[in-house]
């Protein structure tokens, strides 16, 4: 008892399932810090592992580490990323199933991090063939490649993953300090990063982390190893040189108020790059084309529209061929051998975004995660109650909040938050983002979740701003800034330069934009629609497995070493909604084994069955576990179950299994008794 109780305080528990004072946020904390203290940046719940980001390098990451957590059951050894690399390994082989692990967490947390670090588990463990050999040097190689591309050096992390977020795509493609003379002119550009406007737009440019020129080298190499052609490569920096020197255009404004653009200077470099006609591309900047039910008119647009015209084109282009990036690394890593292969998917997703002024991206982001908690809750919960049920543990369900109601807030057809912004966005005559708030106002006002500034009266807690909404997440309430919505949510990227677009010569952009999208006169799916049908695509596949977790911490702002500032982390514990996973976790039974496996790993503590038990393992599973004074509360021994364990996999049909169920992970204080 005593070495537990030194261990404990020094460097906390390891399982927030085993912390006494489970429902105070605060011993959380606590328990967080003792163990950041002693560098100890992971810890479970359950089987969700915490990390927290140590801005350092902990030497924890070697190969003997890698070694040390193969095969091994996931409590025997101290949380790790390993841990769950290999968990997600060992299921997929033994249910012959596709497995996802889930990353979250906000900007800088270490999400990407994280999945980097599985996949070198993966790499350097798994068993290989030859052909799977050089998938896998495919796959690591085409990590920096995505990288320069959809990264980005943002205030809040030096290396941010943007691909997911391609609301907001910035411009950093590393590219040009370390480029090739020949190339930069063949390119038109120059090497000063500051020239391009879309380059020097982000905060921070120059106090760079990240050293550009050995990462050209590596991005340079790994483009030779993943099947790109020459001619793959000059398109493709031909479209990069074009978003640059797009950034570049400026306009005026003639006596009628219309756009024009009076130096032609990177119109003409443009149009050369992309193969396109430079008096076409210079119409298409400052002109709509209006449909009317018999003829195509040409209208001027504004100073204003035509800067958005420009933006949007540089958006789509690039939006496009990073998709396409993806698409042909993804097909350079495909295998005959990986066609009946099942997977293991690494999800680095962005968590719950708060800021002072929250927009668009947070909302969609926000909505994502609430997504995420009901998979969580379903996918615990359920799967949980029908073990229980099946091998008859009494247990008493617990009280939740079931989200789902904010969800349909947000998606519902016809009457939630995304479904009114669109048709405030298609609905002809002047809608504004006042106006969507009006809507809103009317149409969603009485609901429980949302309030704004007329809605809340003088009461309201905190302010609501006259263009804001409130969004009670089941992490926290969020202000939103309607402000921007309706832009962000349309597309606007004109017909008139879909149509340059389109004819490009440039053999990349031809597959990013098919002619066949001219053909058809639908109105292409809004941003936030797109957003919600992604989303329930990737909820479908993930709803039928059982994901792992790891949610990431990010520890203070300064991107120090062992700082943890306790304001920042209090609030992402709780916008992760770690303390109510740790109820739902604590509500069940953190563990579960065979009884013969339970037996011969615990039989020492107790004199009657060590060194050998005779009996029936089951009489002495509850021998050792009484003697070791469980509560009965404490733990259930599972009836018998032919054929099945866990879940609803037969694995080995002709086997009688019988499990013990215990609420607490004791596993890992017991380790401390062992003679
Ligand atoms: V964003 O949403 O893409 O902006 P991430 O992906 O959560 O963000 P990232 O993994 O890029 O953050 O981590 C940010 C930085 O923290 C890294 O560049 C590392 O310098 C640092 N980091 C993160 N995790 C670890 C770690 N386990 N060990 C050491 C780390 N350093
Ligand atoms: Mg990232």
């Amino acid at each position: 008892m005593e070495g537990t109780l030194t261990a404990r305080d020094k460097v906390g528990v390891q399982d927030f399932v085993l912390l006494d004072a489970y429902t105070s946020e605060s011993a959380f904390l606590d328990n967080l810090r003792k163990r950041f203290s002693e560098n100890l940046i992971y810890t479970y719940i359950g089987t969700l592992l915490v990390s927290v980001n140590p801005y350092q390098e902990l030497g924890i990451y070697t190969m003997s580490q890698m070694e040390l957590y193969q095969g091994v059951n996931f409590f025997e050894l101290p949380p790790h990323v390993y841990a769950i690399a290999d968990n997600a390994y060992r299921m997929m082989c033994s249910e012959l199933s596709n497995h996802f692990i889930l990353i979250s967490g906000e900007s800088g947390a270490g999400k990407t991090e994280a999945s980097k670090k599985i996949l070198q588990y993966f790499a350097m463990t798994c068993p290989m063939t030859e052909s799977l050999q050089i998938a896998r040097d495919r796959l690591l190689l085409s990590n920096p490649v995505l990288e320069a591309f959809g990264n980005a050096r943002t205030l809040r992390n030096d290396n941010s993953s943007r691909f997911g977020k391609y609301m907001d795509v910035q411009f950093d493609f590393k590219l040009l300090e370390g480029g090739e003379e020949e190339l930069l002119a063949y390119l038109g550009l120059e090497r000063d990063p500051k020239l391009y406007k879309y380059l020097s737009q982000g905060h921070g440019a120059n106090e760079s982390s990240i050293n550009d020129k050995n990462d050209w080298k590596t991005v340079s190499n790994a483009f030779s190893v993943i099947d790109f052609t020459e001619d793959d490569l000059e398109n493709l920096f031909g479209i990069i040189a074009s978003i640059l020197h797009l950034g570049n255009v400026c306009f005026g404004e003639n006596h009628q108020g219309c756009a024009i653009i009076p130096v032609t200077h990177e119109i003409k470099w443009i149009a050369k790059l992309l193969g396109v006609q430079p008096s076409v591309l210079l119409e298409a900047l400052t002109h709509r084309k209006i449909e009317t039910k018999t003829e195509e008119v040409i209208c001027p647009l504004t100073l204003e529209l035509s800067l958005y015209a420009r933006d949007a084109m540089a958006k789509a282009v690039y939006g496009r061929m990073f998709t396409w990036l993806v698409n042909k690394i993804n097909s350079s890593l495909v295998n005959k051998e990986f066609t009946k292969k099942t997977v293991i998917g690494l999800l680095d997703i962005y968590g719950f975004e708060v800021f002072d002024k929250n927009g668009f991206e947070q909302f969609c982001i926000n909505y994502c995660n609430e997504k995420l908690q009901q998979l969580l809750i379903e996918r615990t919960l359920k799967a949980e109650q029908a073990e229980y049920e099946m091998e008859g543990i009494e247990w008493e369900p617990i009280q939740y909040f079931n989200n789902k109601i904010i969800c349909d807030l947000v998606e519902e057809r016809h009457k939630g938050i995304i479904s009114i912004l669109d048709e405030e966005c298609i609905r002809p005559g002047p809608a504004t983002d006042l106006s969507f708030l009006e809507k809103l106002e009317e149409k969603v006002g009485k609901h429980a979740h949302f309030q704004t500034r007329k809605l809340a009266g003088p009461k309201g807690r905190k302010r609501i701003g006259w263009m804001e909404f409130r969004l009670f997440h089941y992490a926290g309430e969020v202000t939103y800034c309607t402000k921007g919505f309706l832009e962000k949510n349309s597309d606007l990227l004109y017909r008139h330069l879909k149509e340059v677009l389109c004819r490009s010569k440039n053999s990349i952009l031809k597959e990013c934009f098919l002619v066949a999208e001219l053909e058809n006169r639908r109105r292409s799916p809004t941003v936030g629609t797109q957003f919600k049908n992604s989303l329930s695509s990737l909820l479908e596949i993930l709803i039928s497995k059982e994901p792992s977790y790891i949610r990431c911490i990010k520890p203070n702002e300064r991107k120090e070493p062992s700082k943890f500032d306790d304001f920042l982390i209090r609030h992402q514990v709780k916008y992760l909604g770690l303390m109510e996973h740790l109820r739902v976790r604590r509500a069940g039974f953190a563990y579960r084994r065979k009884y013969e496996h339970f037996l011969q790993r615990y039989k020492s503590l107790c004199p009657d069955t060590w060194p050998h038990w005779q009996g029936p393992p089951a009489e002495g599973v509850e021998r050792l576990i009484k003697y070791i004074g469980y509560k009965p509360e404490e733990y259930k021994l599972g009836r018998f179950i032919k054929g099945f364990i866990n879940r609803d996999k037969p694995l080995c049909p002709d086997n009688e299994e019988f499990i013990v169920f215990v609420r607490k992970n004791y596993i890992l204080n017991l380790r401390y008794h062992v003679p």
